[in-house]
């Protein structure tokens, strides 16, 4: 299972490698990767998928630059598979386009690779190098200077660490109840419960068992292992751990983590000062494809409107004071940290969430509307690994979208259009089925929370309210109605005409002040959106920055009514559609002919 709904980790395999990798590469560029893309005149559909996962990953790209500044010595895996030397008859590559074969360099023979790749696509990351790694590996210590002096309460409560699982490799889970019980102080570890959400691979059956054997030789009765008897989702497996879980505290992790040294003592130590605060370690990132480690540096945890998780930074007062001290988060990643009573007390998760996402913002608000507060634990580290692809959900945005509509409908009061805004459903009527929400407003009741209005103002002010949108959706000329602007090839500032197909990189949102914007939404009032512009020369409209530092984007307000023209404020100029002699059309500025647009959904009459 993955941590949470982020966006960096949504991403399908293609996309999301090619980008990391050219972004990193080019730290200058924001957008330095989609120069991949250069060459791609004409959008299939698929590229337009492709688009709106690019457009997803511009939050992400400072803590990867960041974390490659980071970048810790490794404990090489050489040794254990050998770099590919000349003098060995070189096995032929049989899969070059694979990503794991394009990142991980092992001289393996066909047959290897065919294991190598097999297990790869069956598990989303390294299995065959894992097979092969220790379960004892050392990690590189990345916790900030100050951590391994830091001293805490010898008194401290027990802990109960829950794994999650759902077809993931047997020694990759080997490997992190190793890592628990070798880091943990034996006598704060009272029990580490695995939750299987009904994997089908066997291994996790009698080889799993005769793990837990060997384990129990020293440790008698540590690891209680239950099984779904059918696949429930990530909320419902974290909660079917937290119930047989009997420490004082339970961390509940993902299964494909290790921990690294004294994690576990400053979260107790924190809880044991107050058990209303619910704590998240810091991850740092392990490759899917060599295993090996980046620091990722302490990060708040924050969400957009679609309510896909998002690295924030810390206020720069704690960056000054002493980077050893726990710091105030909006929400969490799904790792979390509590006591185990409060944890229930203050409503645990919310089961009716499907397969995965959202259910970690939704704890995030209700912790911080009821009561309680979210805190990232600097010293306490855990190494991720972000999977390349998760093998049992191709399409995350699926339930990733209900799910957000759900806790919409709960928590956000008059903000929860919001998340029909970012995922560019219609406001009533979206025909998407949220289930049963009346145990959770009941619960909201019950512990007397506080509006949603004074989470935005006192615990996450970043997040723009989106007060000045009058509509959204898809854009479309009367001329011709079945093509909808939209953004058009990345990287590239020209807008197209594009048959309509409702993904992101065709949103349009028309604020009050005349400024028109083009794909995904960026949901921080720091991110800049992307404004349709009239150059001012030339037939062709534009896409720019709205705002860059002090920098307005010129031209870039318009008069628009609902069913009538759109008309640049500056040029005089209107946005039409022109017929080209092939049949085709194009979206151009010109000398206003009266064409009228319309916009898909209408906030506030305008
Ligand atoms: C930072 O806080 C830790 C306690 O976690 C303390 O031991 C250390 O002395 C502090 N460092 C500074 C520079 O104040
Ligand atoms: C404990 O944390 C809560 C928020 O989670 C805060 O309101 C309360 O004041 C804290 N209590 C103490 C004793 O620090
Ligand atoms: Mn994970």
């Amino acid at each position: 299972m993955r941590v949470s709904s982020c966006r960096v980790l949504a991403f399908s395999l293609p996309v999301a490698v090619v980008l990391v990798y050219a972004l990193l590469a080019n730290k200058a560029t924001r957008f330095g990767a989609e120069e991949l893309a250069r060459d791609r005149q004409s959008l299939s559909m698929q590229n337009q998928e492709l688009l709106l996962r690019l457009s997803k990953l511009e939050g992400e790209i400072d803590k990867l630059v960041r974390s490659v500044d980071e970048k810790v010595p490794q404990q090489k895996a050489a040794g254990v598979v050998p770099e590919r030397t000349e003098k060995q008859g070189q096995a032929r590559r049989l899969f070059p386009d694979s990503f794991l074969f394009q990142n991980w360099r092992a001289s393996l023979s066909e047959q290897e690779q065919r294991e190598a790749e097999a297990l790869f696509q069956r598990f989303g990351y390294n299995v065959y190098l894992s097979d092969r790694l220790a379960l004892d590996r050392a990690l590189p210590d990345t916790r900030p200077a100050g951590c391994s002096r830091a001293r805490y309460p010898a008194a401290l409560p027990s802990l109960s660490v829950v794994l999650i699982y759902l077809t993931e490799a047997l020694s990759v889970i080997q490997r992190a109840v190793t890592s628990v019980v070798n880091r943990t102080p034996p006598h704060l570890l009272r029990d580490i419960v695995l939750v299987d959400d009904h994997s089908d691979n066997e291994d996790l059956q009698d080889k799993l068992d005769d793990f837990i054997q060997s384990i129990h030789v020293n440790r008698p009765g540590l690891l209680k292992k239950v099984r779904h008897s059918q696949t429930l989702g990530l909320a419902q497996a974290r909660l079917t751990g937290w119930k047989a879980a009997t420490g004082d505290v339970v961390a509940i992790l993902d299964a494909h983590i290790e921990v690294h040294v004294n994690w576990a003592e400053p979260l107790l130590a924190r809880i044991k000062a107050n058990r209303t605060v619910i704590l998240t370690p810091v991850f740092d990132k392990v490759n899917f494809y060599d295993l090996e480690l980046d620091n990722y540096m302490t990060s708040a945890h924050g969400f957009d409107w679609a309510l896909w998780c998002t690295y924030e930074s810390l206020p720069p007062d704690w960056y000054s004071h002493n980077q050893t001290l726990p710091a105030k988060s909006p929400s969490v990643m799904g790792i979390v940290v509590a006591d185990r009573l409060f944890f229930g007390e203050i409503g645990a998760l919310d089961g009716g969430m499907s397969v995965y996402g959202g259910e970690n913002v939704e704890l995030g608000i209700r912790v911080w509307l009821c009561g309680g507060s979210i805190e990232v634990v600097p010293c306490s580290k855990i190494a991720h690994i972000e999977r390349a692809h998760k093998p049992y959900m191709p399409d995350l945005s699926v339930p990733m979208k209900r799910n957000a509509l759900r806790v919409a409908e709960v928590w956000l009061d008059e903000y929860k259009h919001n998340v029909n805004m970012a995922w560019g459903l219609p406001l009533r009527d979206h025909g998407i089925d949220i289930g049963d929400v009346s145990e959770r407003r009941k619960l909201r009741e019950r512990l007397k929370c506080r509006p949603f209005r004074w989470y935005l103002e006192n615990v996450y002010p970043q997040l723009d309210p989106l007060t000045t949108i009058l509509g959204y959706g898809s854009l479309v000329n009367e001329l011709q109605t079945d093509v909808c602007v939209d953004q058009g090839p990345v990287p590239g500032s020209t807008p197209i005409l594009y048959v309509c197909h409702g993904q992101s990189s065709q949103l349009c949102y028309y604020h009050s002040s005349g400024e028109i914007h083009v794909g995904y939404l960026r949901s921080r009032r720091s991110d800049s959106n992307r404004c349709l512009v009239d150059p001012g020369t030339g037939r062709l409209p534009r896409l720019h920055d709205c705002f860059q530092g002090d920098r307005r984007a010129p031209n870039r307000h318009w008069d628009f009514q609902q069913g009538r023209a759109i008309r640049n404020r500056d040029t005089g100029r209107c946005l039409e559609v022109s017929r080209a002699a092939d049949g085709g059309h194009r979206l151009v500025v010109q000398e206003c002919g009266g064409q009228g647009w319309s916009i898909a959904n209408v906030v506030r009459s305008f």
